[in-house]
Parts: structure tokens; sequence; C-alpha cells
């Protein structure tokens, strides 16, 4: 599977489409979920064009991995979430039925997201 350049993330990467931005840097940014499903739902993103997890973490720079990580933690301190906790979910592959071909992780919090995972 090749990357689609008309990703809705891409587009909203290239300015095309507006997004609620929270976070960005040279090679990161987040923006506010469009549907959220919990009182904080951010989208973190890569800029470079990265399918998913596993691809991004198969392909991407070292540099762009680190930045990736850290914005993370620079975003959840920013949603105001970094002390109280929050949930990382990236879907990836046929199994995990991403809607968006472009690598993004959410970052839920602002409640207690209960276990996931007992
Ligand atoms: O999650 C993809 C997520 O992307 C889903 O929660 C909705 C969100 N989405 C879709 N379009 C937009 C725009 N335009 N702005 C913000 N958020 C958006 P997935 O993990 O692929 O299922």
């Amino acid at each position: 599977m090749s990357y689609d350049m008309n990703n809705i993330f891409a587009k909203i990467i290239r300015g095309e489409i507006p997004s609620d931005k929270v976070y960005e840097d040279a090679h990161v940014l987040a923006f506010k979920d469009i549907r959220p499903q919990a009182k904080v739902h951010v989208l973190i993103i890569p800029k470079g064009p990265y399918i998913s997890s596993q691809d991004f973490s198969e392909k991407a720079s070292d540099v762009e991995i680190v930045a990736f990580n850290r914005a993370i933690a620079k975003v959840a301190k920013a949603a105001g979430v970094a002390v109280t906790g929050y949930r990382v979910i990236a879907n990836t592959g046929p199994d995990g039925r991403p809607e968006v071909p472009h690598y993004h992780v959410h970052i839920l919090g602002g409640q207690n997201m209960g276990r996931m995972v007992s």
C-alpha cells in the first residue's frame, strides 16, 4: 500500500483543510479530533508521509521519531492532562481498523478512561 497524498490529514498538513491546532513543530502537528470520544481528544500526526505506526516506526528518521514522542508529552501538557493522565491509541493495519491512512495517535483524557485491558 502506498501513501495517499490526498488523505484528509495530508490536506490538513498542507493547510487545505482547517484544524483546531493544539501544537506544531517542524516534524509534528497536533489538533483536536472532530468527533471527540473523551473530554480531551487530540490527534498527533507526523508531517512526513507515513501510513501507520508500523510504517512510521520502520521508515521515519530517528529525529522524526524522537520529535513525535516528545510531542506526546508537550501535547498532554498543553491539553492539561499531563498530571491527571491520558490514554494513547494508534489504530494500525487491517485489525486496528484506522479510518485515516496517515499515522496518528489519539490522546484521550480529561476524565477517567476506565480500564481497557484487565
Ligand atoms: O481515527 C481517525 C480520527 O480522525 C477520527 O477520530 C475522526 C478524526 N477526524 C477525521 N477527520 C478529521 C478532521 N478533519 N479534523 C479532525 N479530526 C478528524 P482512526 O484512528 O483513523 O479511526
